[in-house]
């Protein structure tokens, strides 16, 4: 029991959510310590989503308007601490939904997507192929899904696949705390923020956007300054805590 005047209370509600969907194997244990490293990057830039950001998850959400096929790719950590954000995100969008896994099980796939059925998500179904190309299961996706995608979504990435999307010709959007990681350098734009912070965001931001000023944000697309950004934002806030 985590006492609510604990100062890390929130995060600690995280961590023991994070805890409880790997011991009923939703997250994989690989997960959690991604979800440390993040925790790392959040307390650099102050646990709050910063102006770049904002930008980003604004040009997220044009990017999504103008494509004709995009996909939110979910993954185990995704669905454990934003099911609700990702079927806000595909009511406002009516972007089409695919559990697509680095540690692939069947196993997994079925509680994944049961859990994100319960919150409302409609999780695309079908037969997966090695259509992305890697090797081993990764490769794996759906040809109506991820295969058929001008635009993947894809949270909490590892870099080779978002890599290996790239080279399928898809653009690909990802959320990723850290702006050093390879998936955040690879991606055609990054919203460096914490995943439940910026999927509303993106969610919001789609609702109020004019096809004009999609195409201004589209254009304007800088992911280099973005990162940069972020980073000088993260080197700023270590100044004022030297202070
Ligand atoms: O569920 P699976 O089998 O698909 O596996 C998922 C993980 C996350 C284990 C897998 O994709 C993986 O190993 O990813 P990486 O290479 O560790 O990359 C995950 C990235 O997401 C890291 O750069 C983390 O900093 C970042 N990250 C983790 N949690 C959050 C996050 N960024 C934003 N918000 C978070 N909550």
């Amino acid at each position: 029991m985590i006492p609510p005047d604990h100062p890390r209370y929130r995060s600690l509600l995280v961590r023991e959510r994070l805890s409880a969907c790997a011991r009923e194997g939703i997250v994989a244990l690989e997960g959690l310590a991604a979800h440390g490293r993040a925790e790392a990057f959040d307390y650099l830039i102050g646990e709050t989503t910063t102006n770049t950001a904002r930008l980003a998850a604004r040009t997220a959400a044009a990017l999504i308007l103008q494509a004709s096929a995009p996909v939110l790719s979910v993954n185990g950590n995704t669905a454990a601490l934003a099911a609700r954000e990702c079927a806000d995100l595909q009511e406002v969008t009516g972007i089409t939904v695919e559990v697509n896994l680095f540690h692939r099980t069947e196993e997994r796939l079925a509680k994944i997507t049961d859990l994100l059925e319960r919150h409302g998500v409609r999780v695309l179904g079908g037969t997966p192929e090695r259509l992305v190309p890697l090797s081993h299961d990764r490769a794996l996706c759906l040809p109506g899904g991820i295969g058929a995608a001008d635009l993947v979504l894809v949270p909490l990435e590892d870099g080779d696949r978002c890599a290996a999307l790239r080279a399928m010709g898809k653009t690909v959007v990802t959320i990723d705390l850290n702006p050093l990681s390879r998936t955040a350098r690879t991606a055609n734009l990054t919203i460096v923020d914490e995943l439940t912070r910026a999927l509303p965001l993106v969610s919001e931001a789609y609702s109020a956007m004019t096809v004009d000023e999609a195409a201004a944000l589209a254009v304007g697309l800088d992911n280099h300054y973005l990162l940069q950004a972020a980073i000088t934002e993260i080197i700023r806030g270590l100044e004022r805590a030297l202070d």
